[in-house]
Formats: C-alpha cells, structure tokens, sequence
C-alpha cells in the first residue's frame, strides 16, 4: 500500500477531479484534457448522475485512460470501480469502510478514505488505506458540508500524526495556495474548483497547479 498511489503522480502534485456539471465535458474528455496537460491520477467524482450513467461514462473513461497510461480513481462507489476495473476507490466517512473495499478490490487495488478531523485521520491511519484525505482546507462552495476548514495549522498536525502515510489536501486549493498546502504537509492536492469552474481558462490553471513553484 502506499507507495503505487505516490509513485503515480511523478513530479506532481495534482490530484485532479471530475466534474461534469461545473465542466460542461463528459468523465472521459476531461481525463483526455487533464492528461494532456499532463495529469496522471485522475479521480472520477458524480454526484448527481444515477449509477448506470455514472458506469458508462466511468467505464469509457477507463478506457480511455489505459490508452493514455493514466490511472483512474472512482468516487464512493466501490461496485463502480470494480466493474470498470479502475485502478480505486475514493471513500467518504458514510461510504463503504475501507476493509470492507480492500476485501472487495484486492490488494493492489488504491484505497483512499476522506477525514475532517485530526481525530479521523488518526483512525484512518489504522485502516487499510493507501493515502488519507483531509478536507476542507478552506472554504469551498463545490461540497456543502458541515465540517469547517482545517486550515493550514490543522493539515499540519495532520501530517504530523499520519507520519509517512500519504497525505492529500482538498478544499478550497488553488495555484495561489498549493505551494503553501505542500509546505504545510500535503503530498498532493485534490482539485475541483479552480480547475473547472466557469469563466476560467482550464488548461491554464491545470498547468499552473502542476508546474507551481
Ligand atoms: N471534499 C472536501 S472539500 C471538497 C470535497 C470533495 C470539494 C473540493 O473542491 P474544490 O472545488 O477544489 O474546493
Ligand atoms: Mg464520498
């Protein structure tokens, strides 16, 4: 566990999301868009499709993304990411617990488990997880949620008490942000927002977050 999820992203640091309705582009062109630009762990995330939309449209994404060599993480549905033999899962707190995900994908499969507080990262840390996420960093309005943002000093004590297991920021990050987000403790950043919202130049800001400095 662990070191396939890190080892994925290269020299990166960017852990894109789909979003097809802040997008405007089905689940497979903004894996080919994303991958141009040179993103190479893509996560899938909807929302509001129903399940057998959701698998059509994962399981051309899938496809495409073998032919590019890019690595497709499915959102909460475990059953999903099996059928279309992505490469895993991202589960929230209400979603199937991690061990039962790993008896169900295998050990090779990349597990990952969103946390919002210090408290659940540290009992992640114990489950078989490949990368804990934590969330959100900052205000964001793409996820309503009830959990109030971390902020920098509470990703920090989160890297400190996950030690070396794989630490993803989400929330609220942006290329203005990201260099702090990595300084702070984050292995990588998870992104919705500033990639595909509205009136923004996404190829532009997906090569921002990747080339940060
Ligand atoms: N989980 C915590 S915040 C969030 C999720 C899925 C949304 C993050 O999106 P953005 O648009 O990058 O702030
Ligand atoms: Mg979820």
């Amino acid at each position: 566990m662990g070191s396939n999820f890190i080892q994925a992203f290269g020299s990166t640091h960017l852990y894109p999301i789909t979003d097809q309705h802040i997008s405007g582009l089905s689940h497979a062109e903004q894996v080919v868009l994303l991958n141009n630009c040179g993103a190479t762990l893509i996560q899938l995330r909807e929302k509001l499709d129903p399940p057998v939309k959701f698998f059509e449209q994962a399981e051309s994404a899938v496809r495409v993304a073998r032919d590019l060599g890019a690595k497709i993480i499915i959102n909460d549905r475990v059953d999903i990411a099996l059928a279309v033999k992505a490469d895993g899962v991202h589960l929230g707190q209400e979603d199937l617990p991690p061990d039962a995900a790993r008896r169900i994908l295998g050990s090779e499969a990349i597990i990952g488990f969103s946390t919002h507080t210090l408290n659940q990262a540290r009992l992640a840390a114990q489950m078989p997880v490949d990368y804990v996420a934590i969330g959100p960093i900052f205000s964001t309005t793409t996820k309503q949620s009830a959990n109030a943002p971390v902020g920098l000093d509470g990703l920090a004590r989160v890297r400190e008490a996950l030690g070396a297991i794989p630490l993803v920021a989400i929330g609220g990050i942006t290329s203005e942000n990201i260099g702090a987000v990595i300084k702070a403790g984050a292995d990588v950043v998870a992104v919705i927002g500033d990639i595909w919202a509205p009136a923004k130049d996404s190829r532009v800001r997906i090569k921002r977050l990747l080339n940060y400095s």
